[in-house]
């Protein structure tokens, strides 16, 4: 390796405070998806400390902390951040301090949910940025790590002659995920982790989980979702069944894992019914739980059996974006893949399998009315009201960047593109530094939203409040 490489999951920034630690279950996965296919193709040795590669967990520690430890990075490094919408104030705070420490000497990228939908605007607006990666990191960083260049690479951002951003040929960069090392595989613990589980999860649900990745993109369209950015046409982005449950089982043996989320950007019909073929070969003794990510027309879809072959593999929580129960706005939301017979439906078959409940909304969208609030406060009410609901998020919709929401109501406002995207104020270095201003605005500007934010963050609150005991978000931002 010709430079030390530092890779940087920066903790939160609540607006308004101190950054804190992000209170992650498992090590942030882009990381360690580049960590571990760096060490693989350096031989290097197992877990987060070594001379050549550091793992910065901001999902562990605080920002003083993280600082602290970027203090140390010495001059011809290369560092890598992941960034996204509630971190990115940390990044580039954490980015001026050490180019102000180390100017050329330190080559900082910026990669994950951010740097994939506006390396353009990171690049054109924070100068401590050397370059962005929109995509799939690997090999890019594998390239730089052995002091070679990457520009022309699929996905690679970075300032060409007299600063202005050289835009690659395929702008974003994508691997076959299937022969890649499984993120965690050189994690040497997960202890600390769980410790945040357990602070997050109430009740007697506490258990040490971990996660494992199956597949990166989704094909839908759901216009408040950057991940259709992640998922365009590309080579195979699964892994196989059989991987799945060997990667699951050494989380179990090797890190005390007995709790697996699912990360999967959409769940495939087939994909429950594959892993539990497997299941009585893998996970008779039910040593393993699980937590899958579901739509409800997957659920409610009588053919697929979706329910009876989580059960089968060792199902225990759902997590579910319900997300409105307005059929407009859900149809002009999700493209129409679901209705409010479906959410029903699929709430009735969880209820009757007793399965713990995790679920999603996002108030605001395109279309909603008081009426349409209305009916999704009814629906709410009745999702609270079943008592293995565990985690409640109510949303406000707000147009991230990377989302159609985006493209359509900032991008194509031409007030909110002054603000947010072209730059006319040179002091901000954020493309969004705020995002309630941001979703407010977005519901003032937006002819198709009839309800005010103010509304909506009633409703929110309200929600918030029917179940105290359970652990309920009501921030801006849908997961
Ligand atoms: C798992 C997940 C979580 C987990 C994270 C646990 C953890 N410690 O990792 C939990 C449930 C806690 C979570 C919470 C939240 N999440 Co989340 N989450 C995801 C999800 C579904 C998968 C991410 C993942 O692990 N992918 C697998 C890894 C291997 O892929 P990857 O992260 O994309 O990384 C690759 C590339 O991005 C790139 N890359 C990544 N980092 C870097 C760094 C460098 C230097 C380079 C070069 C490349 C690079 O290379 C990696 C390997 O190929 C994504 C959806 C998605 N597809 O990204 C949303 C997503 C990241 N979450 C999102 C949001 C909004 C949130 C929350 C804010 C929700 C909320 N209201 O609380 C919180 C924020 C918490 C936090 N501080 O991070 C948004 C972010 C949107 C945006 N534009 O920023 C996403 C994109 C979903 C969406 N709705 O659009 N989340
Ligand atoms: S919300 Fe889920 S189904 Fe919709 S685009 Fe995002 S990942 Fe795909």
């Amino acid at each position: 390796m010709r430079r030390p490489l530092w890779l940087v999951d920066a903790p939160e920034q609540p607006k308004g405070e101190r950054p804190v630690p992000n209170a992650g279950f498992y090590p942030n996965l882009g990381i360690s998806a580049i960590q571990s296919y760096i060490s693989e193709a350096h031989g290097l040795p197992a877990g987060a400390g070594c001379d050549e590669l550091t793992l910065v967990d901001g999902a562990l520690r605080s920002f003083e902390e993280v600082e602290q430890q970027l203090d140390t990075v010495p001059p011809g490094s290369l560092v890598g951040f992941y960034a996204q919408v509630t971190n990115y104030g940390a990044v580039c705070a954490l980015s001026s301090r050490l180019k102000a420490r180390l100017g050329d000497q330190v080559m900082i990228v910026c990669g994950g949910p951010w740097g994939t939908a506006l390396p353009e605007v990171i690049l054109e607006t924070n100068l401590d940025i050397d370059a962005c990666v929109a995509g799939d990191g690997e090999e890019i960083m594998l390239r730089l790590s052995r002091g070679e260049s990457a520009r022309g690479m699929n996905g690679f951002f970075c300032r060409g002659e007299k600063g202005r951003v050289d835009i690659p040929e395929h702008c974003i960069s994508h691997l076959d995920i299937g022969p890649l090392p499984p993120p965690l595989k050189h994690t040497a613990t997960l202890a600390p982790y769980f410790a945040n589980y357990a602070a997050t999860d109430p009740g007697d649900h506490r258990r040490p989980t971990a996660t494992y990745f199956s597949k990166a993109g989704c094909h839908n369209r759901c216009i408040f979702c950057s991940v259709s950015r992640f998922g365009k046409v590309g080579p195979s982005r699964e892994r196989q069944p059989e991987e799945a449950w060997l990667e699951c089982m050494d989380l179990r043996d090797r890190l005390g894992v007995n709790h697996i989320f699912e990360v999967t950007d959409s769940v495939l019909p087939n994909r429950c019914e594959a892993l539990a073929a497997l299941a009585p070969r893998h996970n008779a003794d039910r040593s393993l739980s699980f937590r899958f990510y579901a739509n409800t027309d997957f659920i409610a879809h009588e053919e697929y059996r979706f329910l009876d072959h989580f059960v089968e593999i060792g199902g225990a929580t759902l997590a579910v974006g319900f997300e409105s129960n307005d059929e407009l706005v859900l149809r002009h939301a999700k493209s129409g893949r679901t209705t409010p017979e479906q959410n029903a439906k699929a709430l009735r078959q969880i209820v009757d399998r007793g399965l713990e409940l995790v679920a999603f909304f996002v108030l605001g969208l395109p279309f909603e009315t008081h009426e349409s609030l209305k009916k999704t406060r009814e629906f709410i009410e009745k999702v609270a009201q079943y008592e293995r609901t565990t985690f409640l998020l109510v949303a406000a919709a707000t147009p991230l960047p990377g989302t159609l929401l985006w493209d359509k109501y900032v991008r194509g406002n031409r007030s909110l593109r002054r603000k947010y995207v072209q730059r006319e104020d040179a002091s901000l270095v954020a493309p969004v530094y705020d995002v309630d201003e941001l979703s407010r605005d977005y519901m003032e500007h937006c002819p198709d939203v009839r309800v005010g934010w103010d509304e909506v963050r009633e409703l929110q609150l309200e929600a918030a409040h029917t179940r105290p005991d359970v652990f309920s978000v009501w921030g801006t931002i849908d997961e």
